[in-house]
């Protein structure tokens, strides 16, 4: 047993190495910053293995103009004025807009002020942003969408062209067993379940980092001391975040601060992070009780009902075909202290 721990720690502490060695992975952020969303940013940033070449911002958890806003403020704070920062749609494509400063604070950065940012936004629509850059980059960008996936569905539908020339998309959002909104529904799912619809249907593989996966990978007081250790500014502002956030999320029942988008940017820093099981998923639009779940299939086919006269038979099953690499587990322990050391840097 001594033996395969030391050569588990081995692996573990060559892997960051090992991954930083290679070209980064370009990537794309779209965004509804929000707490998580901001700790997820400033955890991209700050990590080697990958190059971000543009946040997108959709509305969710903040209206769009303020979460254009927030993510001004965060290039800022991060000395990365050249990154360009685009904002997107205003509200979802077929229902109003769901913000979420219950869970988010007043600004959507747990009330939070930081200085006005020294950044311009880009005068680019955030959807067009992304077509042009999966085709300056073709099989090189990961997308990250973070929020409601509105801004994703309208660069797809726009430009389906894309689809193929995008090298991977890992989402935050929905889950296999139950939601964060209410008995079914994830919360960026269920903030535009059309727009989720088209992008798990795109015909690509969408790599679905859920909540209830988010909900096992939770900030502790434990971890959090080791952060508050480090006096910087980006680790300064996350300590402060978390004085909001993690009270919130204890009064509401977790054991801790579920760490939603921080686990999805890290599935693109270093994918043996999670466990991942192809599946199909679609996305429930309708639903007197589960619009906006996410219903993933893990037999890998359907009953095949046949009409008999005046009743079906079962005639086999008909097969699926994935649409999604779900996200079954994480290893939390060394997500945290990756998470951890990663803002400690800064
Ligand atoms: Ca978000």
């Amino acid at each position: 047993m001594k033996r395969f721990f030391a050569l588990t720690l081995l692996a573990a502490l060559s892997l960051p190495t090992a991954a930083a060695a290679q070209t980064p992975r370009r990537v794309i952020i779209d965004t509804d910053p929000g707490v998580d969303d901001a700790m997820a940013i400033l955890l991209a940033l700050n990590s080697p293995e990958l190059k971000v070449e543009a946040l997108t911002v959709v509305s969710g958890n903040v209206e769009a103009w303020q979460g254009l806003e927030n993510a001004l403020k965060l290039v800022s704070l991060a000395g990365r004025c050249d990154l360009p920062v685009a904002g997107g749609t205003q509200h979802p494509l077929n229902q109003k807009l769901i913000t979420a400063q219950f869970w988010h604070g007043r600004n959507g950065l747990a009330g939070v002020e930081l200085p006005a940012s020294k950044c311009k936004a880009d005068s680019r629509f955030g959807p067009d942003l992304i077509i042009e850059l999966v085709h300056k980059y073709p099989h090189e960008v990961t997308l990250i969408p973070i929020g409601p996936l509105t801004n994703i569905a309208l660069a797809v539908s726009k430009d389906p062209s894309i689809v193929p020339l995008v090298k991977d998309i890992v989402i935050m959002g929905g889950s296999i067993s139950g939601g964060n909104v209410d008995g079914a529904a994830e919360a960026n799912i269920y903030g535009d379940p059309e727009a989720a619809s088209i992008v798990f249907n795109a015909g690509w593989m969408v790599t679905m980092v859920g909540s209830d996966v988010g909900e096992r990978t939770i900030m502790t007081r434990k971890y959090l001391t080791d952060l508050q250790a480090q006096h910087g500014p980006e680790s300064d502002f996350v300590a402060k975040l978390f004085d909001f956030y993690l009270p919130r999320s204890e009064q509401s029942g977790y054991a801790g601060a579920p760490m939603y988008d921080p686990l999805a940017v890290a599935t693109a820093i270093d994918p043996t992070l999670v466990t991942l099981k192809d599946m199909h998923v679609d996305v429930e639009t309708k639903g007197e009780f589960t619009r906006g779940e996410t219903v993933a299939n893990r037999m890998g086919s359907n009953e095949k009902n046949v009409l008999h006269g005046d009743h079906y038979e079962i005639e086999g099953v008909i097969e699926l075909k994935p649409n999604a690499r779900v996200c079954l587990a994480s290893d939390a322990d060394r997500f945290l202290k990756l998470f951890i050391s990663r803002i400690k840097g800064k």
